[in-house]
């Protein structure tokens, strides 16, 4: 792959209704698109780094200046055989696994329109539709929370996770129980407690969750695995998990029985299947999560999760439950099972609308060879 031109743009895109987690509240999404030229071909990013660093340390602006001052002049040096060669590239660079996701996912894009294939079919996916849920946020109070879960249920979401943070736990958990009947619940924490909060989730145990997500510390393996001991709920990792080697490490120690794989936090699409590839091996479900992406960065998860074992359903909702003008053409829409249509065409198999983008965009860079 000759690759030519990259540009990127910070965005601010307002979300249809705020979204409380235990870091924060997020009222409008920022976050990087990248859209890249190689062999004259298009392909799209998205960095799912955020304004603050209160889901991981990399935010907007430092994805910025890792891309600009180090990715971006690596990428343009010298042409690159494969999309599966971008983290051996990006290998002098430590961390920072948002931004390096960013171009390589613009890279699969390419690749896979250069083959002729959906990104998904060209990744190994096998399934035409995926399983998704809905995640929501932290609301006023747990009545509320009660109706919006309904509401969301109504909508015909087949999962719902539920977002919980000391004080707005058992409570929120319990009433979520009731508004939902027998459809499978969870609850993510982000890394809000500490061990010293196993007899909280022991109660949980009693409500038939489908799984814990991220109970304790952000960087923590060790001290999950002390805890998912205590519990039959399963534990479900998400922040602390960066790399394939995170995950058998994690497994192998029984700190969790499921892993969330969101393609940004490892570091791009071929560890995201490397994780996957893993973690069929050792027989863990795992399932794609998300993090507000506009329809690009959905895109790409939803190829991601037509691979076999994401055998769970995904963070990945309609268009409409985040954006009221989704950036691509056509918007997912949940279909009547609680599934989203895995796109078709070429590449990420969706048309980015330039108009929309250029209104949300707040600045703009573009690099040559
Ligand atoms: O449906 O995209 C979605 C949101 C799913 O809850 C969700 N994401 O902790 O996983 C998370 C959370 C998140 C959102 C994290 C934005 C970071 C940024």
């Amino acid at each position: 792959m000759n690759i030519e031109q990259i540009e990127l743009r910070h965005i601010r895109i307002s979300l249809v209704s705020p979204f409380e987690t235990s870091f924060g509240v997020t009222t409008d999404r920022e976050s990087i698109i990248a859209r890249v030229i190689a062999d004259g071909v298009t392909g799209w990013g998205e960095c799912v780094a955020d304004a603050a660093p209160g889901y991981s340390y990399e935010t907007v602006t430092t994805a910025w200046h890792v891309l600009c001052d180090y990715l971006i002049p690596a990428l343009l040096g010298a042409p690159l055989n494969h999309p599966r060669d971008t983290p051996a590239r990006f290998g002098f660079v430590r961390g920072h696994n948002m931004a390096k996701a960013t171009l390589e996912a613009a890279l699969w894009d390419i690749a896979a329109q250069q083959a002729g294939q959906s990104l998904a079919r060209y990744i190994g996916g096998v399934r035409e539709r995926v399983p998704v849920g809905v995640s929501i946020g932290i609301q006023p109070s747990s009545d509320r929370l009660a109706e919006v879960v309904s509401q969301y249920r109504q909508a015909g979401y087949g999962r719902i996770k539920i977002k919980i943070k000391p004080g707005r736990d058992l409570a929120d958990a319990r009433a979520a129980r009731r508004a939902v009947g027998d459809t499978p619940l969870m609850v993510d924490a982000n890394s809000a407690y500490t061990l010293a909060d196993a007899p909280l989730f022991q109660e949980m145990d009693e409500l038939g969750l489908l799984m814990i997500e991220q109970p304790l510390g952000y960087d923590d393996i060790y001290q999950h695995h002390k805890l998912q001991r205590q519990l039959r709920t399963p534990i479900c990792l998400d922040e602390s998990i960066h790399s394939a080697d995170d995950a058998r490490f994690a497994l192998e120690i029984g700190a969790c029985r499921i892993i969330n794989i969101k393609q940004g936090r490892v570091g791009g699409l071929t560890n995201a299947i490397a994780v996957h590839d893993l973690c069929r091996q050792a027989g863990a479900p795992v399932w794609c999560g998300g993090m507000l992406e506009t329809g690009i960065g959905r895109a790409l998860n939803v190829a991601l999760a037509s691979l076999p074992g994401f055998t769970l359903p995904g963070d990945l909702s309609a268009s409409n439950r985040y954006y009221q003008r989704d950036l691509i053409d056509p918007p997912f829409a949940l279909n009547p099972d609680s599934t989203l249509s895995v796109p078709d065409g070429p590449g990420l198999g969706v048309t980015v609308l330039q108009d929309r983008l250029d209104a949300v965009t707040l600045r703009r860079e573009t690099f040559r060879r």
